[in-house]
C-alpha cells in the first residue's frame, strides 16, 4: 500500500469514528427519553428533541458508515488487486465527505434542519443540509470510480483470470450502492435542494418518499456489506478456519446487486402506493433476506471449522473454542449473534400484516439497532482492533479494556432492543419525545422504556470504552517493526478457472438484470407520477 493510500484510508476510518463519537452522545440522550429522562437541551447546541435525533441519525447512519465503507473497502480492493487506488480520487472523496458533513452539520446544530435522517418533505431544511448530503453521496461514488478504474487496469494484465474474491465482494458492494443511491440522490438534487432555494414552487411528498425509500432500503446493505466483507474474508482465517465456498460468497453478493427494488416495503401503510408495488416488494424482500441466510451458513461453517481445529468437540463445543480473547474476533462474532434477532425482526417488518402492527413504533429502531447498531457497528469495532494497528504501525493498548468492550456493548444492545421491541409490539411510538409530553402510557410501556434507557446507557459506555482504546493507541501505542499483510482467508472450494462459475464475474450481466427488475417495479409508478406535482407548501420555512 502506498503511503498516500494508507494515509487517506486511515483518515476515512478515523473520521468515521469521530462522527460516531458525536452521534452516540445524541443516541444516549434518545435512549434516556424512553426511560422518561429529558436531557435534550443538555448537550451543547441542542435545543429540541428533533435536532438531537436528526444529528444522531445523520452522523451515525450516514457519515460514520460512508466514511468506514470508503476507507475499508478501498483497502480490501487495493490489496486484492495488488495495486493502489488512485490517491487523488481518495483525497477528493475524503474532502467531499468532510465538506458534506460540515454543510449538513451546521444547519442541524443551528436548528435549521430538524428533518430527521429521512428528510421527508413537506418538512423543509436549510439548503446547506441537502447540499451536504449530496456531497457525502458523491464522495462514495468517487470511491466506486476508483475501484472500477483499478479493476479495469487489473483486467488488462490478468486476461481470463477470476477477480480475486476480496476485490469482487468489495466492488460489488459499491456497484450495488451506485445503483441504489440514484433514488435519494435525484430526490435531493432535483426536488429538495432547488425547493429549499425557492427555485421550485413546492414539494411532492409522495414522489419524494418513494425516491427516498428506493435508496433507503438498499442503503442498509451498503452499511451491512462491508461487515460481510470482513465476516467472509477475514473472520474464517482469524478463527483458524477457512471459507467454505468462493462461488457461494459471490452468489450472495450478486443477489444484493440484483434484488435492488424493495424500498416500497417501508411504505406498506402509505395510502399513495398501490397494491401492485406492495405485493411485488413483499416477495422481493423475502428474496433479499436469502443472501443473508447463505451468509449465515457460510460463516457458521467457517467458525465451526476454526473451533474444531482449536480442539472444540460436540455439537456446540467448538463455539466455546473460538478465540474469544481476541477483541477483533469477539466483537464480530457477537455482532453476528445480534444479527440473528436483527434479521428475524427484519423479516417480521417485511411481513405485511405484521408491519401494520409495528410500523412507526419502537419495534423498528429495535430492529435497526440490532442490525446497523450491532451487526455493523460492532463489526467495525472488531475490524478497528486490528486495522488501526495495521494502518498506524502502533500496537493496540489498554488490551484488557478492549477485551471487555464488545461484551459491554453487546449486553447494552440486548437490553436496549428488548425494551424497544417489546414496547413496539405494545404500540410505543418511535420518534416521540415521551419524556416531555403529557400522555397516558399503555401497560408495559414503562418497563419497555426503562429497559431502553438502561440498555442505551450501557451501549454508550461500550462506545466510550472503544474510543478510549483507539485514542490511546493512536497517542501511546508502541511502534511495531512490521505490520505484516492483511489476514485474509483461504477457501475450501476456490474460484474455478473455468465452467459455469465464470458467469459470476460478468458484472455487467448482473447490473443489467438489476435495472430490468427496477424498471418492472418502479417503472409503472414513475410513469404515473412524473412530472412531479409540486403543490405542497413547506411545513417549516426559512
Ligand atoms: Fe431493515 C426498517 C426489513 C435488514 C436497517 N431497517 C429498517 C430501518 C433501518 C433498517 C435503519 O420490510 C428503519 C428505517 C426508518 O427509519 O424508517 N431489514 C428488513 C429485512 C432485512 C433487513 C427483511 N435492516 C436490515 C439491515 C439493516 C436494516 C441489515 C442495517 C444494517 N427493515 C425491514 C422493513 C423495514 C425495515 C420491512 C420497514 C419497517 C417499517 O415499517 O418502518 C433482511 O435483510 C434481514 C436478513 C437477515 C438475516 C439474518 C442472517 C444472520 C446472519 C448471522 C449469522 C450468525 C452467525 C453466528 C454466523 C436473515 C448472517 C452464529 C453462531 C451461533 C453459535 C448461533
Amino acid at each position: 500500500l502506498s503511503p498516500a493510500n494508507r494515509r487517506w484510508i486511515l483518515w476515512f476510518i478515523l473520521f468515521g469514528f469521530a462522527a460516531l463519537a458525536f452521534g452516540v452522545f445524541q443516541g444516549f440522550v434518545q435512549g434516556l427519553n424512553y426511560a422518561g429522562i429529558s436531557l435534550f437541551t443538555f448537550l451543547p447546541g441542542m435545543k429540541t428533541y428533533y435536532e438531537g435525533l436528526t444529528a444522531h441519525g445523520v452522523l451515525n447512519a450516514f457519515i460514520f458508515t460512508f466514511a468506514e465503507a470508503n476507507g475499508w473497502l478501498s483497502l480490501t480492493t487495493a490489496r486484492a488487486l495488488g495495486r493502489n487506488l488512485n490517491s487523488k480520487l481518495l483525497a477528493l472523496s475524503f474532502v467531499l465527505l468532510v465538506l458534506g458533513t460540515v454543510f449538513a452539520g451546521i444547519p442541524i446544530f443551528l436548528g435549521k434542519a430538524s428533518v430527521l435522517y429521512t428528510f421527508y418533505p413537506p418538512l423543509r431544511a436549510h439548503w446547506a443540509f441537502y447540499f451536504g448530503i449530496a456531497l457525502a453521496v458523491v464522495s462514495t461514488w468517487i470511491i466506486s470510480a476508483a475501484q472500477l478504474w483499478a479493476l479495469a487496469e487489473w483486467r488488462k494484465e490478468h486476461k481470463g483470470e477470476r477477480i480475486p474474491l476480496m476485490a469482487y465482494v468489495s466492488i460489488m458492494t459499491y456497484i450495488m450502492w451506485d445503483i441504489s443511491s440514484l433514488g435519494a440522490a435525484s430526490e435531493d438534487l432535483f426536488l429538495l435542494l432547488p425547493w429549499s432555494l425557492n427555485l421550485l414552487p413546492g414539494s411532492d411528498p409522495l414522489l419524494s418518499r418513494v425516491l427516498f425509500w428506493y435508496t433507503g432500503h438498499q442503503i442498509v446493505y451498503y452499511w451491512l456489506l462491508p461487515a460481510y466483507v470482513s465476516w467472509y474474508i477475514f473472520i474464517p482465517r482469524m478463527v483458524g478456519g477457512k471459507l467454505f465456498s468462493d462461488s457461494l460468497a459471490r452468489i450472495a453478493f450478486i443477489m444484493f446487486v440484483v434484488l435492488v427494488p424493495v424500498g416500497f416495503h417501508h411504505q406498506y401503510t402509505d395510502p399513495g402506493v398501490g397494491n401492485y408495488y406492495k405485493i411485488a416488494v413483499l416477495f422481493l424482500t423475502f428474496g433479499i433476506a436469502f443472501p443473508s441466510l447463505l451468509t449465515a451458513f457460510s460463516i457458521m461453517y467457517a467458525l465451526e471449522i476454526g473451533g474444531r481445529a482449536n480442539g472444540g468437540k460436540g455439537i456446540l463445543g467448538w463455539f466455546l473454542k473460538l478465540p474469544w480473547t481476541n477483541p477483533a474476533v469477539s466483537a464480530q462474532v457477537l455482532a453476528m449473534i445480534a444479527f440473528l434477532p436483527g434479521g428475524i425482526t427484519g423479516i417480521m417488518n417485511a411481513s405485511y400484516n405484521m408491519n401494520l402492527l409495528v410500523h412507526n413504533t419502537t419495534f423498528v429502531p429495535g430492529h435497526f439497532h440490532l442490525t446497523l447498531g450491532s451487526a455493523v457497528t460492532l463489526s467495525y469495532f472488531g475490524i478497528a482492533y486490528w486495522l488501526i494497528p495495521y494502518l498506524t504501525g502502533r500496537k493496540l493498548v489498554l488490551e484488557k479494556i478492549a477485551k471487555w468492550q464488545p461484551w459491554v456493548y453487546f449486553l447494552g444492545i440486548l437490553i436496549f432492543a428488548r425494551g424497544e421491541i417489546s414496547g413496539g409490539i405494545l404500540g410505543m411510538p418511535r420518534r416521540t419525545a415521551l419524556a416531555i409530553i403529557n400522555y397516558e402510557p399503555l401497560p408495559g410501556w414503562k418497563l419497555a422504556g426503562a429497559l431502553t434507557g438502561i440498555g442505551g446507557t450501557i451501549m454508550f459506555i461500550g462506545c466510550v470504552l472503544f474510543f478510549l482504546v483507539i485514542f490511546f493507541t493512536l497517542m501511546q501505542g508502541k511502534k511495531m517493526e512490521s505490520t505484516g499483510d492483511l489476514p485474509f482467508t483461504e477457501t475450501y472450494l476456490g474460484a474455478a478457472p473455468s465452467g459455469w462459475q465464470l458467469i459470476l464475474d460478468k458484472l455487467s450481466y448482473w447490473v443489467l438484470l438489476s435495472f430490468i427488475l427496477i424498471a418492472l417495479v418502479y417503472g409503472p409508478f414513475l410513469l404515473t407520477h412524473l412530472p412531479p406535482k409540486l403543490t405542497s407548501p413547506p411545513f417549516q420555512g426559512f
